[in-house]
């Protein structure tokens, strides 16, 4: 039996934060969508589960809500929806809206068991946007010859956080005797060994990255389960269309400039990424139209970009700096190497331009 576990779409996102370039991102969430119904297709797979939070919030777009429903019908076979706290089951919920009267589309709406394939499915749908209980916890023991699976959406024990959200213990699939838990909620990748070594409880992650810092997302998870008790198969395929890059350079030696412009001129799909670029130490007068000339490439080549130079400083023009030390340990450093005969200028140089970076670096 193979499925799909997929999670926080967050269709409707609005990603103010973007400006101008923030339909283009929200345009891909629902392309994204549909790449996640090919990945389906082409792994044959029995069946799809959307571990919650598929719009942004309740009060979206019903076109977007259409669109979705159409997007979910061409996959033809099986698909579990539970409501997340993002969209929970409410009155006046998209759930609500009649696109979801589509044969192939479950939208879970109670604490219920569910056969399909040769699996049986405990989804917990939510209710309402913040709770301090255990989704899970109405999951029944019962003796079955079929292979178990949770849907769940919630906060798995140990992620930080400060007051209980949707708490799911560690230990969910042992204790529930589950052959696999499909999480939601949090937007990276991550998975979690149990007791007998086998990965049975997986967050898939948002099927197309949705901020800067996530790690893994933009992926499906593709799960094999031969039968009841063998442990699942769980393999990753991509569906992000955008790439979200954090990327932090520190300028030390003359010319580190070049390298970072160079990082950015060979970065392949710039009209597909969101970049932000964080540029520290020190930059001699003489480089900073390369500075203004990566500022120019982020700004036309990219689909969003941010550049932060507050930690970025003009290389000094004279030494008067050493004198601005005071007294003490490292103006003796500055004024030994300015009076050391045996190495070479540059090296000195070198030298005194590290000592200038390490002395303004620690003022903050
Ligand atoms: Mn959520």
């Amino acid at each position: 039996m193979k499925f799909i576990h997929t999670a926080d779409w967050q269709i409707g996102m609005k990603a103010e934060a973007l400006g101008d370039r923030a339909p283009q991102v929200r345009e891909e969430r629902l392309a994204a969508a549909q790449r996640v119904t090919e990945v389906a297709r082409t792994e044959n797979a029995d069946f799809i589960l959307v571990a919650g939070d598929v719009f942004e919030d309740n009060a979206v777009d019903r076109r977007l809500v259409q669109k979705v429903a159409d997007t979910l019908r061409s996959f033809g076979a099986p698909i579990f929806i539970i409501p997340g706290n993002h969209d929970p089951l409410i009155p006046g919920s998209v759930w609500e809206h009649p696109s979801w009267n589509t044969p192939n589309i479950t939208v879970i709406r109670e604490n219920t068991r569910i056969e399909v394939s040769q699996a049986v499915i405990y989804p917990c749908p939510l209710m309402e946007k913040r709770s301090t209980s255990n989704p899970t916890a109405w999951i029944p023991n019962e003796n079955n010859s079929r292979i178990r699976i949770g849907l769940a959406h919630g906060t798995v024990e140990g992620i930080r956080q400060d007051e209980p959200d949707y708490p799911i213990p560690r230990n969910t699939p042992e204790v529930k005797d589950l052959d696999y838990l499909a999480l939601g909620h949090w937007h990276s990748y991550a998975s979690y060994t149990g007791a007998d070594g086998n990965v049975r409880m997986a967050y898939s992650g948002t099927h197309e990255t949705t901020k800067f810092g996530e790690r893994d997302s933009g992926n499906v998870l593709i799960v094999e389960i031969d039968s009841a008790g063998k442990p699942p198969v769980i393999r990753r395929a991509k569906t992000g269309g955008l790439n979200w890059l954090s990327v932090s350079e520190e300028l030390i030696d003359q010319g580190d400039i070049n390298k970072v412009k160079y990082l950015i001129d060979s970065m392949l799909n710039p009209s597909r990424t969101l970049i932000q670029l964080a540029i520290s130490g020190i930059l001699p007068m003489e480089e900073r139209s390369e500075l203004e000339h990566i500022e120019q490439m982020l700004d036309t080549r990219f689909l969003w970009s941010h550049i932060d130079c507050s930690q970025l400083r003009p290389a000094p023009t004279d030494r008067s700096w050493i004198e601005d030390l005071g007294p003490g340990v490292i103006q003796e450093t500055a004024r030994r190497l300015l009076g050391s005969s045996g190495s070479e200028p540059e090296v000195t140089q070198l030298a005194l331009a590290r000592l200038y970076n390490i002395v303004k670096g620690s003022v903050k």
